[in-house]
């Protein structure tokens, strides 16, 4: 059977568990029919955007007192009747009232179904569809500040003002092919080539904002490295706030990987602690300690070398600082060299470093903190515009896509000189629907499913 897009449905919209309070809610046609069934209200008893204290009821009995809110369908968030019943936040009561919803005609959404319902309904465009989802899951200033500019439609707009020129040149050009008679002034080669290259390069721009982008939803992975005892693991504590890894003055202490989330000055963050380099080996564990640092290092965004402060460099710590410097240039991985233990004397001879920090007096974390957003973005509070970054794959995918067929329709304009306009168009329509991809009306069903999968119920 076929189900309608708008039938009723309805889920728990507050975390799974017991709370102070939990939120059901029941979207579609009829939503407004089950929720005053289940409130014992006439439809009209429910006057809408205005809380009321209603008590809702199934064939068993009472269930509790809900505040009732009624969005009618022209400004609802999903664009239909939508009603919210919010209740006490037993995992009972939730539980029955979801029951008696559903029992009064609605059925159990899937996730992310009410923002599909959103998207379908012309709420949201599939961007802003995506920021919903990480505007939950971001838990650091940067991530909500990245996430709420997507909401608010930031990328998209970006992406209709790139969409604008493209679509601009194609009808131009489709104007001069399908009406080769009527008096339409046809575009000189040369200017077509430069218009494409003038196109393809903020498309470019915008997709290498990903390099930053990604690490506001997926977070910067920033691997701590250096000597044994050099303060590696205190550092992690003092960048963390607590206590997480064992400190311990004998030299070894740390073998296992150890990763840990964080804050870092508002970016999403995930540090890790590893066991010293070049340390002398006592055993297979030992060895194994080492071989997990690297691989460490090597799958992380960013590096803290640690040397300490209070200790002379030897040749054996030139070596291994060499190599981690070596083996991250080589990756293009940035490398923040941090001098530790500054509350003792110094004995460190004065090679450069870029921070310095004492994580017993908490001297120079924040300094520390700041540095590695600095570095990330060329800019202390991260990555400068946090509307126009792109933090998706899927996002940076399309727009390399429509930028190398922008290129490619360059390309043929000097290579074709007989038939360059049919190619152009062809490459131009092709650029115009990768962009349409980010924002919804050329994604598929599968990327549309791989999407709203993702949400958690009740979204
Ligand atoms: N005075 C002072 N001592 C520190 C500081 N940071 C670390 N230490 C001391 O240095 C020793 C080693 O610290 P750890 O943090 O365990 O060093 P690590 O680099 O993790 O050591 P391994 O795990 O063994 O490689 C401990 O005795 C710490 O108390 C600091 O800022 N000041
Ligand atoms: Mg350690």
């Amino acid at each position: 059977m076929l189900i309608s897009p708008t039938d009723a449905i309805a889920a728990i919209a507050t975390p799974p568990g017991t709370g102070a309070l939990a939120i059901v809610r029941v979207s579609g046609a009829g939503a407004l029919r089950a929720a005053a069934a289940v409130l014992g209200r006439a439809e009209e008893a429910l006057p809408p955007r205005r809380a009321c204290l209603a008590s809702a009821r199934d064939q068993e009995g009472d269930i509790d007192q809900v505040v009732a809110l009624y969005h009618p369908a022209a400004r609802s968030p999903t664009g239909e009747d939508l009603v919210e019943l919010t209740c006490h936040g037993s995992v009972y009561i939730q539980r029955r009232l979801l029951a008696a919803l559903l029992a009064a005609g609605a059925r159990a959404a899937r996730p992310g179904e009410f923002t599909q319902r959103a998207f379908l309904s012309g709420r949201l465009d599939l961007a802003q569809a995506e920021a919903v989802c990480d505007l939950i899951a971001g838990g650091t200033r940067l991530a909500h500040r990245s996430a709420l500019s997507q909401l608010e439609g930031g990328l998209s707009s970006r992406v209709a003002g790139l969409r604008g020129p493209v679509l601009e040149l194609l009808t131009h050009l489709e104007a001069c092919l399908d009406h080769p008679d009527e008096d339409i002034a046809p575009l000189p080669r040369t200017e077509a080539q430069s218009r494409l290259h003038r196109l393809a390069e903020p498309v470019a721009r915008l997709a290498d904002t990903f390099r930053t982008g990604r690490i506001l939803r997926e977070g910067l992975r920033v691997c701590i490295v250096g000597r044994p005892n050099a303060g590696k693991s205190s550092l992690l504590n003092a960048l963390l706030g607590h206590s997480r890894a064992i400190v311990c003055a004998e030299p070894g202490t740390t073998r296992d990987v150890l990763e840990e989330p964080c804050d870092l000055a508002g970016l999403p963050a995930v540090l890790v602690d590893t066991a010293g380099l070049g340390h002398d080996s006592r055993g297979a564990a030992d060895e194994e300690g080492l071989a997990r640092a690297q691989r460490a290092l090597r799958a992380s965004d960013l590096a803290l070398l640690v040397i300490d402060g209070s200790r002379p460099v030897e040749a054996a710590d030139e070596s291994a600082h060499r190599r981690v410097l070596d083996a991250s240039a080589a990756d293009g991985r940035p490398v923040i060299t941090v001098l530790s233990k500054t509350d003792l004397p110094r004995r460190a001879a004065a090679a450069p470093w870029d921070c310095a920090v004492s994580a017993l007096r908490g001297a120079g974390v924040e300094e520390l903190k700041r540095l590695v957003a600095e570095r990330l973005g060329g800019h202390p509070d991260g990555p400068a515009e946090p509307g126009a970054t792109v933090t998706h794959q899927r996002h940076h995918a399309a727009l390399r896509r429509c930028a190398a067929e922008l290129e490619e329709a360059a390309l043929c304009v000097g290579r074709e000189p007989g038939c360059w306009e049919e190619l152009c168009a062809r490459n131009l329509r092709e650029a115009l629907s990768s962009l349409d991809e980010i924002t919804g009306p050329a994604a598929g069903d599968e990327v549309l499913h791989g999407i709203f999968s993702r949400f958690c119920l009740g979204k």
